[in-house]
């Protein structure tokens, strides 16, 4: 185990395969009972049932096992130098072009949705928690209905970016983008060279790890973005619970569609 967020009632847990559910990987984890970890650090092993339910999943039965030293940093360690050109982005901030590939196998930078207001978020299609990477796409999948709704926001685009481009090939982003039920007019999925795409995303905070032995074991948080139609930040959202309800309330406040 990883590090300990005991108000959240999250563990960062570097888990081992769980046969015919998902590979190994490190990820936050939901707890059932926040009094289960209040004795727990970083670096202890613990075993733990996760049950998983149709919209979360949870850790319940944690029991401390032993301990081992701590391979990598925590997921909070510093940012890297400031002429990375990893810097954090400021709201007002351009956000760079960056190149990428679209659903469609075609070459896309962000600097194309220039003149349009865009949500942006940041995810991969193997994401097994329900309320990470496929909460993403279902808020928004909400947001796609609105937009069509609401004739004021009709110039608002969507950008969904995997960080897993070694699976996430335009063919699979298309048919993930089906099963979505994404308005292709509206909605882009964009995937590109592995190193560009951490590049970009670091920007706006979105960090992404993978396992030298898997890389398929994907340690990573989530960080959703208003870029306005300028091409400046506008907005970002962290972590899994902001809502549709707010992007759209925040999206009106831009004033668009006056
Ligand atoms: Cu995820």
């Amino acid at each position: 185990m990883q590090s300990i967020d005991a108000p959240r009632k999250l563990l960062i847990v570097k888990h081992e395969e769980i046969k015919g559910f998902m590979p190994a990987m490190t990820m936050p984890y939901e707890v059932e009972d926040a009094s289960a970890i209040t004795a727990l650090a970083p670096g202890d092993l613990i075993n733990s049932t996760l049950v998983v339910f149709s919209n979360g999943a949870h850790l319940s039965n944690i029991k401390r096992v032993g301990s081992a030293p701590l391979e990598h940093p925590p997921a909070d360690a510093p940012m890297p130098a400031a002429s990375s050109g990893f810097e954090l982005l400021k709201p007002g901030e351009a956000v760079p072009s960056g190149s990428f590939v679209d659903q469609d196998g075609r070459k896309r930078s962000f600097g194309d949705f220039t003149g349009a207001p865009v949500v942006m978020t940041f995810i991969y299609t193997k994401c097994p928690l329900p309320t990470f990477c496929p909460l993403m796409d279902r808020h928004f999948a909400t947001l796609q209905k609105t937009l069509q709704a609401d004739p004021a926001l009709k110039a608002v685009r969507l950008v969904t970016v995997s960080f897993d481009p070694a699976t996430d090939t335009p063919a699979v982003l298309k048919a993930h983008a089906r099963t979505l039920n994404a308005d292709l007019t509206r909605w882009t999925f964009l995937t590109g060279d592995r190193d560009a795409v951490d590049r970009f995303a670091a920007r706006f905070g979105v960090s992404v790890s993978r396992a030298m032995s898997d890389p398929r074991d994907i340690s990573h948080n989530l960080r959703t973005v208003i870029v306005a139609a300028n091409g400046t930040l506008a907005k970002v959202y962290t972590g899994n619970d902001w809502t549709p309800e707010q992007v759209l309330t925040d999206l009106r406040g831009l004033g668009i569609g006056d």
